[in-house]
């Protein structure tokens, strides 16, 4: 599968299970800096230094322990829903609490041996720097050949065997593989099932705070 196909299906499940329960964020300012002149916000290039812990208290994780603070780029689905939501508006040296139900983490799979499924997140953050990131391509607007603000399946059909193409594949538009993926796409992002996907529908990059 192309790369793009698997951002499709990766952003469509993650929404999905966003929605599957309804826990909310929480976002304590432990060390706060009133004044600066630059506050994150969504696709900064952040650096963070951060200790991750379950709510029993037992660290799984911790930047300060390996001396290397953590960068990442907001808003364009790095890492989990409740950092890209409690790192928005943040000043350097700023210190926060971040208490992340599981449906804004890592859910009902947890992730490896050291976060169990259903698990609740406590991070200790800390940002250390913040400065512009690249904007992440309209992909929408790739794929809408015609421009009608709309994708059917012709569209993301030809989007798909190009991609391929670039990446040095060949992508044979009437095989069974490629036939399934569209119809998975389909499946994730038509969700009025009226055979195109919309701009509201579509859940990869499209720019609409631009
Ligand atoms: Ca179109
Ligand atoms: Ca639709």
């Amino acid at each position: 599968m192309s790369s793009i196909v698997l951002n499709l299906l990766l952003v469509a499940v993650a929404t999905v299970c966003v929605f599957g329960q309804d826990g909310e964020l929480k976002v304590e300012v432990t060390f706060p800096v009133e004044k600066c002149d630059r506050k994150t916000k969504k696709h900064d290039l952040v650096t963070m230094h951060y200790v991750g812990k379950l709510e029993n208290g037992s660290q799984f994780d911790s930047s300060m322990e390996r001396n290397q603070p953590f960068q990442f780029q907001l808003g364009i689905g790095q890492v989990i829903k409740g950092w890209e939501d409690g790192l928005l508006d943040m000043c350097p040296g700023e210190k926060r609490r971040l208490t992340i139900p599981p449906n804004l983490a890592y859910g009902d799979k947890g992730a490896g041996d050291a976060i169990p499924p259903d698990s609740t997140l406590i991070f200790d953050v800390e940002l250390v720097h913040t400065t512009d990131g690249p904007v992440p391509p309209n992909v929408f607007k790739q794929i809408d050949a015609d421009n009608d603000e709309t994708l059917t399946q012709e569209e993301v059909s030809k989007y798909l065997i190009q991609q391929a193409l670039e990446h040095g594949q060949q992508q044979d538009e009437n095989s069974e593989e490629h036939k399934t993926m569209i119809q998975t796409i389909f499946d994730h992002e038509d969700k009025d099932k009226d055979g195109v996907i919309s701009k509201d529908e579509f859940s990869g990059p499209k720019h609409d705070e631009l």
